[in-house]
Protein backbone atom coordinates (compact mmCIF):
# COMPACT_ATOMS: atom_id res chain seq x y z
CA UNK A 1 0.00 0.00 0.00
CA UNK A 2 1.19 3.61 -1.16
CA UNK A 3 0.96 6.10 1.84
CA UNK A 4 0.33 8.35 -1.04
CA UNK A 5 -3.06 7.03 -1.79
CA UNK A 6 -3.94 5.44 1.43
CA UNK A 7 -6.32 7.42 4.19
CA UNK A 8 -4.43 7.62 7.21
CA UNK A 9 -5.26 10.58 9.27
CA UNK A 10 -2.74 11.05 11.81
CA UNK A 11 -2.92 13.23 14.78
CA UNK A 12 0.01 15.56 15.64
CA UNK A 13 -1.44 16.39 19.18
CA UNK A 14 -2.61 14.11 22.16
CA UNK A 15 -6.38 14.27 21.88
CA UNK A 16 -8.18 16.19 25.32
CA UNK A 17 -10.62 13.31 25.48
CA UNK A 18 -8.47 10.59 26.29
CA UNK A 19 -7.71 9.22 29.36
CA UNK A 20 -5.25 6.35 28.45
CA UNK A 21 -2.59 5.80 26.35
CA UNK A 22 -4.10 2.89 24.24
CA UNK A 23 -6.87 5.11 23.33
CA UNK A 24 -4.70 8.50 22.70
CA UNK A 25 -2.43 6.07 20.42
CA UNK A 26 -5.49 4.80 18.64
CA UNK A 27 -6.64 8.25 17.90
CA UNK A 28 -3.35 10.00 16.97
CA UNK A 29 -1.86 7.03 14.88
CA UNK A 30 -5.55 7.08 12.80
CA UNK A 31 -7.29 3.52 13.97
CA UNK A 32 -10.30 4.87 14.62
CA UNK A 33 -12.44 7.82 15.02
CA UNK A 34 -16.04 8.38 17.95
CA UNK A 35 -18.84 8.26 16.24
CA UNK A 36 -20.61 9.26 19.88
CA UNK A 37 -19.63 8.04 23.39
CA UNK A 38 -18.49 4.20 23.17
CA UNK A 39 -19.58 4.18 19.62
CA UNK A 40 -16.75 4.19 17.21
CA UNK A 41 -15.62 4.00 13.60
CA UNK A 42 -12.60 1.70 12.34
CA UNK A 43 -10.81 3.53 9.79
CA UNK A 44 -8.29 1.46 7.55
CA UNK A 45 -5.57 0.72 9.72
CA UNK A 46 -7.32 0.00 12.56
CA UNK A 47 -9.66 -2.10 11.27
CA UNK A 48 -6.74 -4.28 9.32
CA UNK A 49 -5.87 -4.77 13.12
CA UNK A 50 -8.97 -6.12 14.07
CA UNK A 51 -9.52 -8.42 11.50
CA UNK A 52 -6.07 -9.92 12.40
CA UNK A 53 -7.29 -9.93 15.89
CA UNK A 54 -10.47 -11.46 14.56
CA UNK A 55 -8.77 -14.23 12.43
CA UNK A 56 -6.44 -15.22 15.40
CA UNK A 57 -9.60 -15.83 17.58
CA UNK A 58 -11.22 -17.50 14.74
CA UNK A 59 -8.08 -20.47 14.12
CA UNK A 60 -8.04 -20.90 18.17
CA UNK A 61 -11.77 -21.34 18.42
CA UNK A 62 -11.70 -23.90 15.30
CA UNK A 63 -8.75 -25.30 16.57
CA UNK A 64 -10.75 -26.31 19.58
CA UNK A 65 -13.51 -28.15 17.61
CA UNK A 66 -16.12 -24.81 17.97
CA UNK A 67 -18.66 -23.97 15.10
CA UNK A 68 -18.80 -20.63 13.47
CA UNK A 69 -22.35 -19.27 12.64
CA UNK A 70 -23.44 -15.75 13.08
CA UNK A 71 -26.49 -14.52 14.64
CA UNK A 72 -28.08 -11.12 14.09
CA UNK A 73 -27.43 -8.04 16.32
CA UNK A 74 -31.13 -7.29 16.74
CA UNK A 75 -32.80 -10.09 18.65
CA UNK A 76 -37.12 -9.88 19.51
CA UNK A 77 -37.31 -9.04 23.30
CA UNK A 78 -39.60 -12.54 23.99
CA UNK A 79 -36.71 -14.90 24.10
CA UNK A 80 -35.32 -12.47 26.61
CA UNK A 81 -38.54 -12.97 28.70
CA UNK A 82 -38.47 -16.57 28.52
CA UNK A 83 -35.20 -16.52 30.04
CA UNK A 84 -36.42 -14.00 32.63
CA UNK A 85 -33.84 -11.63 31.60
CA UNK A 86 -35.54 -8.70 29.55
CA UNK A 87 -36.39 -7.01 32.91
CA UNK A 88 -33.34 -8.13 35.02
CA UNK A 89 -31.05 -6.71 32.67
CA UNK A 90 -31.96 -3.20 32.93
CA UNK A 91 -30.63 0.12 30.86
CA UNK A 92 -27.48 -1.43 29.92
CA UNK A 93 -30.07 -3.14 26.97
CA UNK A 94 -30.56 -0.87 23.94
CA UNK A 95 -34.58 -1.59 23.43
CA UNK A 96 -36.09 -0.65 20.05
CA UNK A 97 -39.80 -0.72 19.03
CA UNK A 98 -39.97 -1.99 15.45
CA UNK A 99 -42.89 -0.23 13.05
CA UNK A 100 -45.19 -2.77 14.27
CA UNK A 101 -44.73 -1.75 17.83
CA UNK A 102 -42.73 -5.51 18.03
CA UNK A 103 -40.15 -5.18 20.65
CA UNK A 104 -36.58 -5.87 20.10
CA UNK A 105 -33.51 -5.04 21.56
CA UNK A 106 -29.78 -4.87 20.76
CA UNK A 107 -28.08 -7.91 21.63
CA UNK A 108 -25.87 -7.33 24.53
CA UNK A 109 -25.25 -11.17 24.37
CA UNK A 110 -26.26 -13.87 22.87
CA UNK A 111 -27.24 -16.69 25.90
CA UNK A 112 -30.65 -16.62 24.54
CA UNK A 113 -30.98 -16.29 20.52
CA UNK A 114 -28.37 -19.31 20.65
CA UNK A 115 -30.63 -21.50 23.35
CA UNK A 116 -33.70 -21.08 21.03
CA UNK A 117 -31.42 -21.96 18.09
CA UNK A 118 -30.51 -25.32 19.69
CA UNK A 119 -33.60 -25.73 21.26
CA UNK A 120 -35.46 -25.98 17.80
CA UNK A 121 -33.04 -28.04 15.77
CA UNK A 122 -31.53 -30.83 18.44
CA UNK A 123 -33.47 -33.53 20.21
CA UNK A 124 -31.55 -36.25 20.63
CA UNK A 125 -28.12 -36.37 23.08
CA UNK A 126 -26.51 -38.15 19.93
CA UNK A 127 -26.15 -34.48 18.76
CA UNK A 128 -23.89 -33.41 22.17
CA UNK A 129 -21.44 -32.35 22.48
CA UNK A 130 -21.35 -29.18 20.21
CA UNK A 131 -19.73 -25.77 20.86
CA UNK A 132 -20.88 -23.04 18.65
CA UNK A 133 -19.53 -19.40 18.01
CA UNK A 134 -20.20 -16.42 16.53
CA UNK A 135 -18.05 -12.95 15.83
CA UNK A 136 -20.62 -9.87 16.37
CA UNK A 137 -21.27 -6.30 17.43
CA UNK A 138 -23.19 -6.13 20.85
CA UNK A 139 -24.62 -2.96 22.43
CA UNK A 140 -24.13 -2.38 26.18
CA UNK A 141 -26.02 0.89 27.25
CA UNK A 142 -22.89 1.54 29.81
CA UNK A 143 -23.36 4.24 31.80
CA UNK A 144 -19.74 5.29 31.44
CA UNK A 145 -18.34 4.39 28.11
CA UNK A 146 -14.32 5.16 28.55
CA UNK A 147 -11.17 4.56 27.45
CA UNK A 148 -11.64 4.53 23.60
CA UNK A 149 -12.45 0.68 22.55
CA UNK A 150 -11.71 -0.80 26.02
CA UNK A 151 -15.28 0.32 27.48
CA UNK A 152 -17.14 0.97 24.48
CA UNK A 153 -20.90 0.79 24.31
CA UNK A 154 -20.73 -1.02 20.63
CA UNK A 155 -18.33 -3.49 20.69
CA UNK A 156 -16.71 -6.81 18.57
CA UNK A 157 -17.26 -9.78 20.76
CA UNK A 158 -16.09 -13.13 20.18
CA UNK A 159 -19.54 -15.35 21.85
CA UNK A 160 -19.09 -19.57 22.09
CA UNK A 161 -21.99 -21.68 23.19
CA UNK A 162 -21.50 -25.16 24.66
CA UNK A 163 -24.54 -27.50 25.03
CA UNK A 164 -23.58 -30.94 26.70
CA UNK A 165 -25.22 -33.66 28.62
CA UNK A 166 -23.80 -33.90 31.75
CA UNK A 167 -21.98 -31.70 34.20
CA UNK A 168 -19.11 -33.63 34.01
CA UNK A 169 -19.29 -32.92 29.73
CA UNK A 170 -19.84 -30.06 30.25
CA UNK A 171 -16.72 -29.21 32.26
CA UNK A 172 -14.41 -30.84 28.88
CA UNK A 173 -16.23 -27.81 27.59
CA UNK A 174 -15.30 -25.43 29.31
CA UNK A 175 -11.62 -26.76 29.47
CA UNK A 176 -11.55 -26.64 25.93
CA UNK A 177 -11.90 -23.16 25.59
CA UNK A 178 -9.52 -22.58 29.09
CA UNK A 179 -7.20 -23.68 26.66
CA UNK A 180 -7.84 -22.44 23.83
CA UNK A 181 -8.21 -19.26 25.63
CA UNK A 182 -4.57 -19.24 26.77
CA UNK A 183 -3.20 -20.09 23.19
CA UNK A 184 -5.13 -17.38 21.55
CA UNK A 185 -3.93 -14.57 23.61
CA UNK A 186 -0.29 -15.78 23.86
CA UNK A 187 -0.65 -15.40 19.56
CA UNK A 188 -1.12 -12.04 20.24
CA UNK A 189 1.99 -11.94 22.43
CA UNK A 190 -0.04 -11.12 25.29
CA UNK A 191 0.82 -12.85 28.63
CA UNK A 192 -3.36 -13.68 29.94
CA UNK A 193 -3.64 -14.93 33.33
CA UNK A 194 -7.09 -16.81 34.41
CA UNK A 195 -8.50 -15.45 37.43
CA UNK A 196 -11.68 -16.39 39.37
CA UNK A 197 -14.19 -13.84 38.77
CA UNK A 198 -17.78 -12.53 39.57
CA UNK A 199 -20.38 -14.36 37.16
CA UNK A 200 -22.79 -11.24 37.02
CA UNK A 201 -25.74 -11.22 34.68
CA UNK A 202 -24.61 -13.93 32.82
CA UNK A 203 -24.80 -15.89 35.76
CA UNK A 204 -23.66 -19.18 36.97
CA UNK A 205 -21.07 -20.30 40.22
CA UNK A 206 -18.10 -21.16 37.68
CA UNK A 207 -16.31 -18.69 35.60
CA UNK A 208 -12.30 -16.71 35.20
CA UNK A 209 -11.79 -13.75 33.83
CA UNK A 210 -8.64 -13.47 31.78
CA UNK A 211 -6.25 -10.91 32.46
CA UNK A 212 -3.86 -8.77 30.64
CA UNK A 213 -1.74 -7.18 33.05
CA UNK A 214 -1.22 -3.44 32.69
CA UNK A 215 -0.85 -0.75 34.87
CA UNK A 216 -4.40 1.22 32.99
CA UNK A 217 -6.45 -1.99 33.82
CA UNK A 218 -10.07 -1.18 34.80
CA UNK A 219 -9.90 -3.62 37.89
CA UNK A 220 -7.45 -4.87 40.85
CA UNK A 221 -6.02 -8.39 40.65
CA UNK A 222 -4.20 -10.47 43.12
CA UNK A 223 -2.56 -13.53 42.22
CA UNK A 224 0.77 -15.94 42.73
CA UNK A 225 3.28 -14.74 40.65
CA UNK A 226 4.33 -17.82 39.16
CA UNK A 227 0.90 -17.96 37.18
CA UNK A 228 2.43 -15.03 35.24
CA UNK A 229 5.23 -17.03 34.29
CA UNK A 230 3.57 -19.98 32.61
CA UNK A 231 3.67 -20.60 29.28
CA UNK A 232 0.33 -21.22 26.96
CA UNK A 233 -0.09 -24.61 25.80
CA UNK A 234 1.01 -24.95 22.01
CA UNK A 235 -0.38 -25.66 18.69
CA UNK A 236 -0.03 -29.26 19.16
CA UNK A 237 -2.50 -29.51 22.11
CA UNK A 238 -4.98 -32.68 21.60
CA UNK A 239 -8.41 -30.80 22.07
CA UNK A 240 -9.81 -34.24 22.57
CA UNK A 241 -7.54 -35.85 25.25
CA UNK A 242 -8.12 -35.17 29.14
CA UNK A 243 -7.47 -31.58 29.69
CA UNK A 244 -8.04 -30.90 33.27
CA UNK A 245 -4.27 -31.49 33.98
CA UNK A 246 -3.55 -28.34 31.71
CA UNK A 247 -6.07 -26.31 33.38
CA UNK A 248 -5.50 -27.55 36.57
CA UNK A 249 -1.59 -25.98 36.35
CA UNK A 250 -2.99 -22.97 35.78
CA UNK A 251 -6.04 -22.76 38.46
CA UNK A 252 -4.12 -24.81 41.04
CA UNK A 253 -2.11 -21.05 42.75
CA UNK A 254 -4.25 -17.79 43.68
CA UNK A 255 -5.67 -16.06 41.28
CA UNK A 256 -8.64 -13.82 41.64
CA UNK A 257 -10.13 -10.10 40.20
CA UNK A 258 -11.24 -7.61 43.50
CA UNK A 259 -14.64 -8.83 43.33
CA UNK A 260 -13.69 -12.64 44.61
CA UNK A 261 -10.63 -11.53 46.32
CA UNK A 262 -10.17 -13.01 49.66
CA UNK A 263 -7.45 -11.38 52.00
CA UNK A 264 -7.24 -13.57 54.41
CA UNK A 265 -6.56 -17.00 51.86
CA UNK A 266 -3.96 -14.54 49.81
CA UNK A 267 -2.05 -14.39 52.86
CA UNK A 268 -2.20 -17.73 54.14
CA UNK A 269 -1.67 -19.39 50.72
CA UNK A 270 0.70 -17.06 49.03
CA UNK A 271 4.41 -16.71 49.93
CA UNK A 272 4.71 -13.18 50.80
CA UNK A 273 7.71 -12.66 48.13
CA UNK A 274 5.52 -14.38 45.44
CA UNK A 275 2.16 -11.80 46.10
CA UNK A 276 1.26 -10.07 43.38
CA UNK A 277 -0.95 -7.39 43.44
CA UNK A 278 -1.97 -5.67 40.04
CA UNK A 279 -3.98 -3.47 37.58
CA UNK A 280 -5.33 -6.14 34.71
CA UNK A 281 -7.55 -5.80 31.60
CA UNK A 282 -10.26 -8.44 31.29
CA UNK A 283 -9.69 -9.63 27.93
CA UNK A 284 -12.21 -12.60 28.09
CA UNK A 285 -14.65 -14.16 30.39
CA UNK A 286 -15.54 -17.89 30.75
CA UNK A 287 -18.85 -19.34 32.24
CA UNK A 288 -20.50 -22.57 33.59
CA UNK A 289 -24.18 -22.18 34.27
CA UNK A 290 -25.74 -25.69 33.76
CA UNK A 291 -29.42 -25.34 32.97
CA UNK A 292 -29.63 -21.83 33.69
CA UNK A 293 -31.01 -20.78 30.25
CA UNK A 294 -31.94 -24.13 28.74
CA UNK A 295 -34.43 -24.60 31.76
CA UNK A 296 -36.31 -21.80 31.53
CA UNK A 297 -36.16 -21.83 27.63
CA UNK A 298 -36.81 -26.08 27.83
CA UNK A 299 -33.47 -27.20 26.06
CA UNK A 300 -34.01 -30.56 26.36
CA UNK A 301 -32.22 -33.81 24.43
CA UNK A 302 -33.96 -36.84 24.79
CA UNK A 303 -31.04 -39.14 26.75
CA UNK A 304 -29.25 -42.37 25.87
CA UNK A 305 -32.17 -44.79 27.88
CA UNK A 306 -35.24 -42.23 26.08
CA UNK A 307 -35.46 -39.88 29.25
CA UNK A 308 -35.79 -36.05 28.90
CA UNK A 309 -32.37 -34.35 29.68
CA UNK A 310 -31.88 -30.52 30.20
CA UNK A 311 -28.85 -29.57 28.42
CA UNK A 312 -26.10 -27.67 30.15
CA UNK A 313 -24.34 -25.31 28.95
CA UNK A 314 -21.76 -22.64 29.16
CA UNK A 315 -20.78 -19.17 27.21
CA UNK A 316 -17.15 -17.69 26.64
CA UNK A 317 -16.66 -14.70 25.49
CA UNK A 318 -13.74 -12.80 24.10
CA UNK A 319 -13.53 -8.54 23.77
CA UNK A 320 -12.19 -8.25 20.30
CA UNK A 321 -12.63 -4.66 19.83
CA UNK A 322 -11.28 -4.61 23.26
CA UNK A 323 -8.24 -6.47 22.60
CA UNK A 324 -6.91 -3.77 19.95
CA UNK A 325 -6.70 -1.22 22.98
CA UNK A 326 -5.52 -4.21 25.64
CA UNK A 327 -2.37 -5.02 23.37
CA UNK A 328 -1.58 -1.33 23.05
CA UNK A 329 -1.62 -1.26 26.32
CA UNK A 330 0.90 -3.94 26.88
CA UNK A 331 2.90 -3.23 24.02
CA UNK A 332 4.06 0.77 23.50
CA UNK A 333 6.50 3.58 23.80
CA UNK A 334 7.38 7.18 23.95
CA UNK A 335 7.38 7.06 19.97
CA UNK A 336 3.68 5.07 19.62
CA UNK A 337 2.25 1.50 19.26
CA UNK A 338 4.65 -1.36 18.76
CA UNK A 339 2.51 -4.09 17.41
CA UNK A 340 3.53 -7.59 17.80
CA UNK A 341 3.85 -9.27 14.23
CA UNK A 342 0.92 -11.26 14.44
CA UNK A 343 -1.38 -8.60 14.56
CA UNK A 344 0.26 -5.41 12.82
CA UNK A 345 -1.32 -3.78 10.03
CA UNK A 346 1.31 -4.24 8.01
CA UNK A 347 4.61 -6.56 8.55
CA UNK A 348 6.79 -3.49 7.60
CA UNK A 349 7.14 0.33 6.20
CA UNK A 350 9.21 1.51 3.52
CA UNK A 351 10.39 4.94 4.27
CA UNK A 352 11.62 6.49 0.96
CA UNK A 353 13.74 9.48 2.42
CA UNK A 354 14.49 11.42 -0.77
CA UNK A 355 11.41 11.42 -3.26
CA UNK A 356 11.81 13.22 -6.25
CA UNK A 357 15.45 11.54 -6.62
CA UNK A 358 15.61 9.20 -9.50
CA UNK A 359 17.55 6.85 -7.97
CA UNK A 360 16.22 6.56 -4.79
CA UNK A 361 12.38 6.20 -6.23
CA UNK A 362 13.60 3.83 -8.31
CA UNK A 363 15.46 1.75 -5.72
CA UNK A 364 12.02 2.17 -3.50
CA UNK A 365 9.78 1.02 -6.32
CA UNK A 366 12.05 -2.20 -6.81
CA UNK A 367 12.10 -2.67 -3.19
CA UNK A 368 8.66 -2.34 -2.79
CA UNK A 369 8.28 -4.83 -5.19
CA UNK A 370 10.29 -7.48 -4.27
CA UNK A 371 8.64 -7.31 -0.29
CA UNK A 372 5.46 -7.84 -1.93
CA UNK A 373 6.40 -10.47 -3.91
CA UNK A 374 7.99 -12.62 -0.76
CA UNK A 375 4.49 -12.34 0.81
CA UNK A 376 4.89 -9.60 2.91
CA UNK A 377 2.70 -6.35 3.26
CA UNK A 378 4.00 -3.39 3.36
CA UNK A 379 3.05 0.34 3.87
CA UNK A 380 4.96 2.77 1.50
CA UNK A 381 5.78 5.91 2.34
CA UNK A 382 6.05 7.38 -1.07
CA UNK A 383 5.12 11.20 0.23
CA UNK A 384 7.20 13.98 -0.60
CA UNK A 385 7.63 14.97 3.47
CA UNK A 386 10.42 15.98 5.58
CA UNK A 387 12.23 12.82 6.41
CA UNK A 388 11.93 13.71 10.48
CA UNK A 389 8.46 13.47 9.75
CA UNK A 390 8.01 10.28 8.15
CA UNK A 391 10.01 8.68 11.06
CA UNK A 392 7.89 9.90 13.71
CA UNK A 393 4.71 8.59 11.51
CA UNK A 394 6.53 5.54 11.12
CA UNK A 395 7.22 5.34 14.88
CA UNK A 396 3.47 6.18 15.90
CA UNK A 397 2.14 3.74 13.69
CA UNK A 398 4.16 0.58 15.24
CA UNK A 399 4.54 -1.62 12.47
CA UNK A 400 6.98 -4.06 13.51
CA UNK A 401 9.99 -3.65 11.15
CA UNK A 402 10.97 -0.58 8.90
CA UNK A 403 13.05 -0.14 5.68
CA UNK A 404 14.79 3.32 5.15
CA UNK A 405 16.01 3.94 1.85
CA UNK A 406 17.86 7.27 0.76
CA UNK A 407 20.66 7.91 -1.78
CA UNK A 408 23.59 7.74 0.52
CA UNK A 409 23.45 4.05 1.99
CA UNK A 410 21.93 3.30 -2.02
CA UNK A 411 25.04 4.77 -3.25
CA UNK A 412 26.81 1.71 -1.08
CA UNK A 413 24.40 -0.80 -2.30
CA UNK A 414 22.61 -0.63 1.13
CA UNK A 415 19.49 0.20 3.28
CA UNK A 416 18.88 0.55 6.73
CA UNK A 417 17.11 -2.06 8.41
CA UNK A 418 14.84 -1.15 11.44
CA UNK A 419 12.95 -3.27 14.31
CA UNK A 420 10.54 -1.19 15.79
CA UNK A 421 10.81 -2.64 19.15
CA UNK A 422 14.15 -2.53 20.26
CA UNK A 423 14.76 0.51 17.95
CA UNK A 424 17.92 -1.11 16.64
CA UNK A 425 19.14 -0.43 13.35
CA UNK A 426 21.16 -1.71 10.74
CA UNK A 427 22.75 -0.82 7.75
CA UNK A 428 22.63 -3.72 4.74
CA UNK A 429 21.98 -4.85 2.17
CA UNK A 430 18.18 -5.51 0.42
CA UNK A 431 18.71 -8.80 0.33
CA UNK A 432 19.89 -9.46 3.65
CA UNK A 433 17.00 -7.31 5.08
CA UNK A 434 14.83 -9.64 3.12
CA UNK A 435 16.08 -12.27 4.69
CA UNK A 436 15.27 -11.28 8.21
CA UNK A 437 11.61 -9.68 7.45
CA UNK A 438 10.89 -13.27 5.91
CA UNK A 439 12.23 -14.93 8.96
CA UNK A 440 10.46 -12.81 10.94
CA UNK A 441 6.93 -12.99 9.03
CA UNK A 442 6.91 -16.85 9.12
CA UNK A 443 7.51 -16.96 12.69
CA UNK A 444 4.74 -14.47 13.52
CA UNK A 445 2.74 -17.10 11.22
CA UNK A 446 3.68 -20.10 12.35
CA UNK A 447 0.65 -21.08 14.21
CA UNK A 448 -1.55 -19.84 11.94
CA UNK A 449 -4.14 -22.47 10.69
N1 LIG B 1 -22.13 -14.05 27.26
C1 LIG B 1 -20.92 -13.94 28.04
C2 LIG B 1 -19.82 -14.76 27.46
S1 LIG B 1 -20.03 -15.07 25.79
C3 LIG B 1 -20.51 -12.48 28.13
O1 LIG B 1 -21.17 -11.62 27.61
N2 LIG B 1 -19.45 -12.25 28.87
S2 LIG B 1 -18.86 -10.82 29.24
O2 LIG B 1 -19.90 -9.93 29.66
O3 LIG B 1 -17.85 -11.04 30.22
O4 LIG B 1 -18.20 -10.22 27.96
C4 LIG B 1 -17.19 -10.93 27.28
C5 LIG B 1 -16.00 -10.04 26.99
O5 LIG B 1 -16.41 -8.92 26.21
C6 LIG B 1 -15.34 -9.44 28.22
O6 LIG B 1 -14.41 -10.33 28.79
C7 LIG B 1 -14.68 -8.20 27.64
O7 LIG B 1 -13.40 -8.54 27.13
C8 LIG B 1 -15.59 -7.81 26.51
N3 LIG B 1 -16.43 -6.66 26.89
C9 LIG B 1 -17.46 -6.65 27.78
N4 LIG B 1 -17.99 -5.42 27.89
C10 LIG B 1 -17.28 -4.63 27.04
C11 LIG B 1 -17.34 -3.23 26.69
N5 LIG B 1 -18.25 -2.43 27.23
N6 LIG B 1 -16.45 -2.76 25.78
C12 LIG B 1 -15.54 -3.57 25.22
N7 LIG B 1 -15.44 -4.89 25.50
C13 LIG B 1 -16.28 -5.41 26.40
Amino acid sequence: MRLSQYFLPLLRDDPKEAEIVSHRLMLRAGLIRQASAGIYSWLPLGFRVLQSIEQIVREEQDRAGALELLMPTIQPAEIWRESGRYDVYGKEMLRIEDRHEREMLYGPTNEELITAIFRDAVKSYKDLPRILYHIQWKFRDEIRPRFGVMRGREFLMKDSYSFDLTVEDARKSYNRMFVAYLRTFARMGLKSVPMIAETGPIGGNLSHEFIILADTGESEVYCHRHLVQLDAPGANVDYEADLSTTVASFTGKYAATVEKHDADRFVREVPEQDRLTARGIEVGHIFFFGTKYSEAMGCKVQGPGGELVTVQMGSYGIGVSRLVGAIIEASHDDAGIIWPQSVAPFDVGLINVKVGDGGTDAACEEIYGKLQTAGLSVLYDDRDDRAGAKFAAMDLIGLPWQIIAGPKGLASGEIELKERATGARHSLTFDSALNRLVQSATEARREAA
